[in-house]
């Protein structure tokens, strides 16, 4: 079965929003099988990020992404990658479609309440990187 890892950011914890982001995901039905609340080291935040190693804001994304905590889960079930990323919303939250959880939370293009993976090849090493192995 399909599986992605959603993920709500530092600064959408640090606003009391993760009741709100849990409730947006549960709305869509899929099944939820893994969900922790976690603060990343550096190790693992460059780990996570590692597609993004040379991009110019990579420094300040690992800062960002370890400033607090974080709520990783495992969703499953048939288009939950696609469904997750159009709930999420485009990256930049002043582009992002209306309703979507970046354009209601986001603050800045960094700043973006939420991770969701972008293929089946993604969630899996995210999942890995986030969760173990096991
Ligand atoms: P995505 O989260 O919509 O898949 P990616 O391009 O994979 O977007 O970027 C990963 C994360 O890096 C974004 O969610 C955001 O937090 C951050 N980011 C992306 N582009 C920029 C940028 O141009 N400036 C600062 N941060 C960025
Ligand atoms: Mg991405």
């Amino acid at each position: 079965m399909e599986k992605t890892l959603f993920m709500i950011k530092p600064d959408a914890t640090a606003r009391g929003l993760i009741g709100e982001l849990i409730a947006a995901v549960e709305r869509e039905g899929f099944v939820l099988e893994r969900l922790e609340l976690q603060r990343f080291t550096r190790e693992k935040a460059e780990a996570f990020y590692d597609v993004h190693r040379d991009k110019p804001f990579f420094g300040s994304l690992v800062e960002y992404i370890t400033s607090g905590p974080v709520v990783p889960m495992v969703l499953a079930g048939e288009g939950v990658i696609a469904a997750v990323r159009e709930l999420m919303g485009a990256t930049d939250p002043a582009e992002a479609a209306s309703g979507t959880i970046r354009r209601k939370y986001g603050e800045s293009i960094e700043r973006n309440a939420c991770h969701g993976s972008d293929s089946p090849a993604s969630a899996a090493r995210e999942i890995a990187v986030v969760f173990g192995e096991s």
